[in-house]
Formats: structure tokens, sequence, C-alpha cells
């Protein structure tokens, strides 16, 4: 589906008298390598998409939202003074965000709202982000004069997903919705908060995401318990060498690791060691693609899937076919993306190798699990912005 603006205004105009407002889009994100690893204070390598969220906003000079969800079919409406807000997800990303702008002194009002999005939902390209950082930024320019910088924007619904949803995730999804740029991945130091564009034309090759319409959930999996196992190996390490200041994995050596083994327990030991060969793989990556070794970075690809596969545990039966599929098909580089726990494989793949694999993994899994896997071709868009 392409989502166009005049699907959102249509029904805009329908809910709410016939009026218009303003119009505000926002990305889902892919990432190239650097997974789990941005609550660990590591690297992350995301770009913006095509595909996003679009919403209208009109402030109707009350204290309450009105909002309807285009897609859901789903109304609801909800008092921003109120400290429990709605139920349903779909609303409470919407709530947490006016929450969050209005903690940052941001003078928020009641709005009446439509949205809907084309980021297919459950595939791990963060249509929750995309909503998020979608209302973020209109919020920032309907009622905060635009004074609210982009990083704090991302956190706006980072802290949204930590306090209203329940998913303790870290900033990558949020942060590549609101800087995306088109045409470019991004490196973040989740540390320090800095990052720099990196053009993406990989001459001779594509990226290309096979869905396997296993459903990505985050909430309720195991995703909070994957980010305590890091804590605590970090937490053993730091108690180790109190003269040195670490916070997060990113801190720690492969030694101090080796270190704490014992104390911490096999199944974290493996967690940690998944992270730490994670930080360094986004580094390997960049000097490859500096020097245009997309062999290189498919090989870290690979590398990653079977880390997060069998030391982080966070894929599937369907990912790791996908990706034994792609590796049968001379695929470059293929992984899970995001999350984990379902969603889609990302695959870097030679321009002359794409038509034989997507029609290879189409086929061998459909005859494996009964349906066609959904490919999803990466194009690489802008942040989040005004439409009109
Ligand atoms: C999800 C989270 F929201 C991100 O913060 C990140 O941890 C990712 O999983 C894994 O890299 O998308």
């Amino acid at each position: 589906m392409k989502l166009t603006i005049d699907d959102v205004r249509s029904r805009f105009i329908k809910h709410f008298n016939g009026e218009t407002g303003s119009i505000y889009a926002a990305p889902g994100r892919i990432n190239l390598i650097g997974e789990h690893t941005d609550y660990n204070g590591g690297f992350v390598f995301p770009g913006a998409v095509t595909q996003g969220m679009i919403a209208e906003i009109k402030p109707n000079g009350t204290r309450k939202v009105r909002a309807y969800s285009i897609d859901l079919k789903d109304y609801d409406e909800f008092s921003i003074d109120d400290e429990k807000g709605p139920r349903a997800s779909h609303f409470r990303y919407i709530f947490g965000v006016v929450r969050e702008m209005m903690a940052l002194g941001v003078p928020v009002e009641g709005f009446d709202t439509a949205f809907a999005g084309d980021v297919p939902n459950g595939a791990g390209m963060s249509s929750s982000a995309a909503l998020e950082s979608c209302y973020a930024f209109a919020l920032n320019d309907l009622f905060g004069d635009n004074k609210i910088d982009k990083m704090t924007l991302a956190k706006v619904g980072q802290a949204t997903e930590h306090k209203y949803i329940g998913v303790n995730c870290g900033i990558m999804d949020q942060f590549a919705s609101v800087h995306g740029k088109k045409g470019n991945l991004m490196r973040l130091d989740c540390r320090s908060g800095e990052f720099e564009y990196f053009p993406w034309n990989p001459k001779g090759y594509r990226l290309v995401l096979i869905n396997s319409c296993v459903k990505h959930e985050l909430v309720g999996s195991p995703y909070n318990d994957r980010r305590n196992s890091c804590e605590k190996v970090a937490k053993a390490v730091a108690a180790k060498h109190p003269d040195r200041k670490i916070e997060t994995l990113r801190d720690t050596t492969w030694e101090d690791l080796e270190e704490v083994k014992d104390e911490v327990g096999e199944v974290d030991y493996k967690r940690a060691k998944f992270v730490l060969g994670e930080k360094d793989r986004v580094l390997a990556v960049c000097d490859a693609l500096e020097a245009g070794d997309y062999e290189k970075v498919g090989e870290m690809m690979y590398q990653t899937h079977e880390g997060l596969s069998k030391d982080y545990e966070v894929s599937c039966e369907e990912l790791d076919f996908l990706n034994d599929v792609a590796r049968d098909c001379s695929v470059t580089g293929s992984r899970i993306m995001g999350g984990g726990f379902g969603g889609c494989t990302i695959n870097l793949v030679a321009n002359e190798l794409y038509q034989n694999f997507v029609d290879t993994a189409k086929r061998e899994f459909k005859a494996k699990y009964g349906k066609e896997p959904i490919v999803i071709d990466v194009v690489i868009g802008d942040g989040a912005r005004k439409l009109c």
C-alpha cells in the first residue's frame, strides 16, 4: 500500500465536521547492522524508509484529544490532563507523547486527529516509533514553536514506550524516524548521541526485506529480559572495577566478560558475548562500506544473524529458514532485523541474484509454512516532517 495525504484527509474531513488541519508524516526504519546495541550504549546503523505514518491534526480548543485510527476504524477520546489515558495501545502511543511533551513544558492543548500507516504491522520495521515520532514532531510544531530539538523528540517516543507501553527499548527506532534523510543511513553512537549520515548507494547491490509474517511484538516478549541480562553483566563488571566508569556493556571488554562468566551464568554470558561482538561488527561494516567492500558487509550480517539466533536467542524457526534460503541463493548478507521474535530478514543482494532469491524465498517458504512471505524493497526516505 502506498499511503497518500488524501487517504488521511478524506477521513479526517468525514470524522471532524468537514474541517481540515495540518498533516505530518514520520517513517519506519531498517537497520543495516547493530542490533540490541542501542540500550547497551553501542552503535546502530539505521535508515528511515518510505513507509510510515501520516496524521492530520487540528487543535480543537478543548483539553480533549479526539482520535480516529483509519486502519483499525477505531475512535476514542481522552483528556490530556488524565493520568491514566486510553487503554488501546494505538491511542496510548499518542497519549504518551502528549504527556511527555507536556512534561517538557510544551503547552499542548486538545486536538482532533486521524491517522494511518503503511509500515507493515509486526514486521519489525517500527510502526510504533513512526507513530510516536509523527506526533512528537507535530505537537512540537503546533504547540511548541519547534523549540524542542530532534534528539529530545526521539527521547519522547522512547519514554512513551517505557512508561505507557511497557517496552524498555533503546533509542534507535525513534532516532531513525526523526532524523532520517533520503538516500542516507545513519551511524549513531548511542552512548554519546553523536551520529553521522552515510550515503547509501551500493553499486550493484540492493536491500530487500523478506517478511516472515510471524508477528513481531515486543510488548510482553522477552525483549525486556534481554535488556536485564545485559544490565546484570555490566553491573557485575562494574562491581569488580570500581575505578572504572562502567554504565553499560559498551564500557566493558572481552576480558571483563571472561572475568564474570561464572558469576553471571551461561545464559547472560551468551547475551553479553553477542552484544560485544555486535559493537565491533558495526564499526567493521562502516570501514567496509568506506572501502566499497560489500562482501565484508554481508559476512558481518550473517555473523549477526548467527549471534542473534544462537546467543541472543531472539530468532524463530521461520527467520532461520529464510536466512538459510539466502545463503543457498548466494545472497551477500542476510540477518534478522530489529528486535526479533518474528518480523523480517534484511538482505543485501547483488542485483543479478535478486529475482532468483525472492522467487526462491517465496516458493520454499510457502512449501514449508503454507503461506508466502512478503517481499519489501527498501528505499531510504526522509524523517519526520510536515506535509501540509
Ligand atoms: C527494537 C527496539 F525498539 C530498539 O530500541 C532496538 O533495541 C531493536 O529492537 C533491536 O536492535 O526495535
